[in-house]
């Protein structure tokens, strides 16, 4: 055998190793987070057999039907995270507020905001979920309770960022800002082992994904792009392969390894967009940027936009950088 076999621990040990003023809370961190990672892992894949596919009775505050391993996905996140002295506050996409850290816990100085299952209306069809988290250091005084505050910092902010996607294999991707790796879960050993260091978006993309039912909501200039993949074009390499999952997490992680542009615009019927500002967009941006892509709410970064609330919407563009320049020609009429 050659080469180094690298677990994410390890891993996380040696980034953390680069920041001489490093604590060893972030790795703590991390490793409650791919801890609780193994646990959704687990039940995703045992979901049939443990009889937790389905609906529960409840609607979460987006409206949507919770889904039983959603609850089981937040209560994991909550439970794996909160107890450490890493944190501060978290928040959830399964809970209007922000999440405190109980009292008799210590206050660390990181938030944590996540997406416990996203892709989960996909669950009973055996298709790919994925939970999405973001890291933050706090604004608020050390050793008091995190605020809401400490959730709406904007993306550029982030400290760390990834997801974890329930494929076919277990992945966990994360950038601390020094690249995008990724790591497969050996389910035998139960190790997140190496298998794509430093991870670089191709330049251009070879494939476009969107929910194209919604094409008769999108202004005139999405539907202009939209057009555009779709002709022909040796030069160009057009048109681009459509592939929709409808699963944030699997749909961003093939255009990753692959090349390709994910778009979620804003409609007439979501007019701010649908997918989430802070658990969604700034993560998957984050990693995006960090491999040499782009991120884009079609007019800048989606890391520079200032969250207000915390579960603020926004139209969502995230793929290689050919692609979104050129997208982002058509969103301000630049290209016709
Ligand atoms: P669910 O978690 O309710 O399945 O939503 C998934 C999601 O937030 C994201 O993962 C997808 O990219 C997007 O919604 C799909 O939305 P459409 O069904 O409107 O295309």
């Amino acid at each position: 055998m050659s080469g180094k076999i690298v677990t994410l621990n390890r891993h996380i040990i040696d980034e953390e190793d680069k920041y001489p003023e490093a604590t060893g809370e972030f790795t703590n961190l991390m490793n409650d987070l791919c801890f609780a990672a193994k646990l959704i892992s687990y039940h995703t894949n045992k979901a049939g057999l443990l009889g937790v596919l389905g609906e529960t009775d409840k609607v979460n505050i987006q409206g949507e039907q919770v889904k039983k391993l959603d609850e089981f996905a937040h209560d994991t996140m909550v439970k794996a995270l909160d107890h450490g002295g890493n944190l501060c506050v978290m928040a959830s996409e399964e809970e209007e507020g922000i999440i405190p850290i109980p009292e008799k816990y210590p206050f660390g100085k990181y938030v944590c905001l996540f997406d416990p299952l996203d892709g989960s209306s996909n669950i009973d069809a055996n298709v790919s979920v994925g939970t999405i988290f973001s890291i933050y250091k706090r604004i608020s005084p050390d050793g008091t309770p995190g605020t809401t505050e400490d959730c709406l910092q904007p993306g550029n902010k982030q400290v760390c960022a990834g997801y974890v996607v329930y494929g076919s294999s277990t992945m966990l991707v994360y950038s601390t800002g020094n690249g995008v790796h990724g790591f497969t879960l050996d389910p035998s050993y139960g190790e997140f082992v190496l298998s794509h260091p430093n991870i670089k978006i191709p330049k251009k993309a070879q494939i476009y994904s969107v929910n194209e039912s919604n094409f008769d909501y999108w202004d005139e200039n999405v539907k202009k792009y939209i057009r555009y993949v779709k002709e022909t074009d040796e030069e160009t390499s057009r048109p681009l392969n459509s592939r929709y999952i409808g699963s944030l997490v699997a749909d961003f992680h093939r255009n990753l390894l692959y090349g390709g542009i994910f778009l979620y615009p804003a409609s007439t019927k979501s007019p701010k967009g649908k997918l989430r500002l802070i658990y969604e967009a700034n993560p998957m941006a984050f990693i995006i940027e960090q491999a040499g892509g782009k991120s884009s709410n079609g007019r800048m970064s989606i890391l520079d936009i200032t969250p207000k609330e915390l579960h603020q919407r926004v139209p969502l563009y995230l793929g290689s950088e050919y692609d979104i320049n050129i997208l982002e020609e058509f969103i301000d009429g630049r290209r016709k």
